[in-house]
């Protein structure tokens, strides 16, 4: 029997995550990089995001070529944990008491970053189930799982409580969601005067649009690189104020041109960085904004 309530128009279940959401969790499922595990395993921090700063290229010239890649190695991993710490700087100051939030943080290097430099409680957030899980596994190892936390979730809509959060980032992973509803999320879950800090990579409006090295890097990655402009029309509209901003690409340069020597570790994208930087279409960037 029909009744007029059967006859109501259904509407289609709305997935929790979209297809394009599970095609970068299933990209970072899957992902084994010599160079993120490689270079973590140095010192069990594992970063997913670039390096900064001059390098030692006389690593490059080590004859015995097994102590060659050990060194290049260790060269770049302690050019990512400069980025690290220099992101981890413009969160503070803050007190062991306070709580962090690490938007996409990947293996979780950067969390503990911060935990080791301020004592503050942490959370991390990402879409991938095995991030999340090895990084969970690295806090344990660690001793700080009580502190440093790693949730498989979504950052745009976290589930974290709100104002509950002193500081926040993205470093590298704003190029994998719409802006306006990123920066809500981390407006909501910061308290009044927190602070939020974005390193990241993103085209230069005054080029034009996105250059074919721009392309190269968004289809490598799956990502969407967003144009400069778009970082401070999204803060502005979601009550983050910049205080500071911060042209990295210069010094970007020196870990892409040994990361392009480095046979053992190289995945293809090295040529396409330093043509992408030095065309000037593409820009490193850094932005702390204040909460208000
Ligand atoms: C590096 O992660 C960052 C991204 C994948 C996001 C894209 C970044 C831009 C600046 C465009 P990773 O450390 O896992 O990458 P890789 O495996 O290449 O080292
Ligand atoms: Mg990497």
């Amino acid at each position: 029997m029909t009744t007029a309530h059967d006859a109501r128009p259904t509407t289609a279940p709305v997935p929790t995550q979209s297809t394009y959401q599970n095609r970068v969790a299933d990209y970072w499922n899957t992902e084994e990089n010599p160079v993120n595990l490689e270079l973590g395993r140095i010192d069990d921090l594992y970063h997913h995001h670039y390096g900064i700063g001059e390098a030692d290229r006389s690593v490059l010239d080590e004859a015995d070529s097994a102590l060659r890649r050990e060194l290049v190695t260790a060269e770049l991993h302690r050019l990512e944990h400069a980025q690290a710490e220099l992101l981890a700087a413009r969160l503070g100051p803050l007190a062991p008491s306070d709580r962090v939030f690490d938007a996409g943080c990947g293996r979780g290097g950067g969390s503990v970053v911060a935990h080791l430099r301020y004592g503050c409680h942490a959370d991390g957030v990402t879409i991938s189930a095995k991030q999340a899980e090895f990084a969970g596994e690295q806090a344990r190892k660690r001793g700080i799982a009580d502190k440093v936390r790693y949730h498989h979730r979504n950052m745009l809509d976290t589930g974290l409580p709100t104002g509950a959060y002193a500081a926040s980032w993205n470093n590298e992973s704003t190029m994998y969601v719409e802006l306006d509803l990123l920066f809500a999320e981390h407006a909501r879950l910061l308290r009044r005067g927190g602070r939020y800090v974005v390193i990241t990579g993103c085209y230069n409006d005054t080029y034009g649009q996105a250059s074919r090295e721009v392309s190269l890097i968004n289809a490598h990655y799956i990502c969407d690189i967003h144009p400069r402009s778009a970082y401070f029309r999204a803060l502005a509209r979601n009550r983050l104020v910049p205080v500071h901003v911060e042209d990295l690409t210069e010094a970007a340069l020196p870990y892409w041109e040994l990361r392009s020597r480095a046979e053992h570790l190289v995945t293809g994208i090295e040529e396409t960085f330093l043509s992408a930087y030095r065309n000037g279409s593409f820009q490193y960037l850094l932005i702390a904004a204040d909460r208000v």
